[in-house]
């Protein structure tokens, strides 16, 4: 059985979990920043990050190769370059905002004039800006992979009050599109 490692707030974690809904897998739910299951992680990735992937004792570390794994495994076709552009301009919002996150549990002020948060904002800036271009002149799809990770990091900005989507009809209007899709429902970190 497929055993998918994850937390249920995670966004990473979050696009596996919609990707698997309709196949036999085993969720194991993780409190990864201290106790038994960071040791679990500790023996199990080095990274220390989830989601990972262990199927029948191959593990797969990193959402973006457990996509990969999943799609040969599943013959579920592959994405074209220019999705593979989308998945990264999603992934690198989302780092940027995990980043974001992390500086503000660790009670650090993000200064706006040091570097390394004046990079990570404007970069939340510029992809969502392109995020929101693209979904205007119809460049996603409807329920694919790729829009499967957009609703995900939305989803998960809303929820952490992490940045206003208020300059951003389209992404807005996308997020509400998707809202009520039962296996987006099953996986709200918010329950
Ligand atoms: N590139 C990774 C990113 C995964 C990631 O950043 N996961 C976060 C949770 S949302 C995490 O495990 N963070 C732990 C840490 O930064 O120590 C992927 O796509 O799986």
């Amino acid at each position: 059985m497929l055993k998918l490692y994850g937390s249920t707030t995670s966004p990473f974690v979050r696009r596996i979990r919609i990707l698997l809904a309709d196949k036999a897998h085993e969720y194991i739910n993780m409190q990864i920043f201290e106790g038994p299951d960071r040791q679990v992680l500790r023996e199990l990735n080095p990274t220390l990050k989830i989601p990972m992937l262990d199927d029948g004792g191959q593990i797969i570390f990193d959402s973006r190769v457990i996509f990969r794994y999943l799609t040969e495994k599943f013959a579920l076709g592959s994405l074209s370059w220019a999705q593979e552009n989308q998945l990264t301009l999603i992934d690198s919002v989302n780092d940027a905002l995990v980043h974001k996150l992390l500086t503000q549990r660790s009670q650090v002020e993000a200064d706006p004039q040091k570097l390394i948060f004046r990079l990570q904002q404007e970069r939340i800036e510029t992809v969502l800006q392109a995020l929101e271009a693209q979904l205007t002149s119809g460049q996603f799809g409807d329920w694919g992979y790729p829009e499967i990770c957009l609703y995900s990091m939305l989803d998960w900005a809303l929820f952490r009050e992490l940045h206003s989507l208020q300059a951003y009809p389209a992404l807005r209007a996308f997020h509400a599109k998707h809202n009520n899709k039962a296996e987006v429902q099953a996986t709200d970190p918010r329950e």
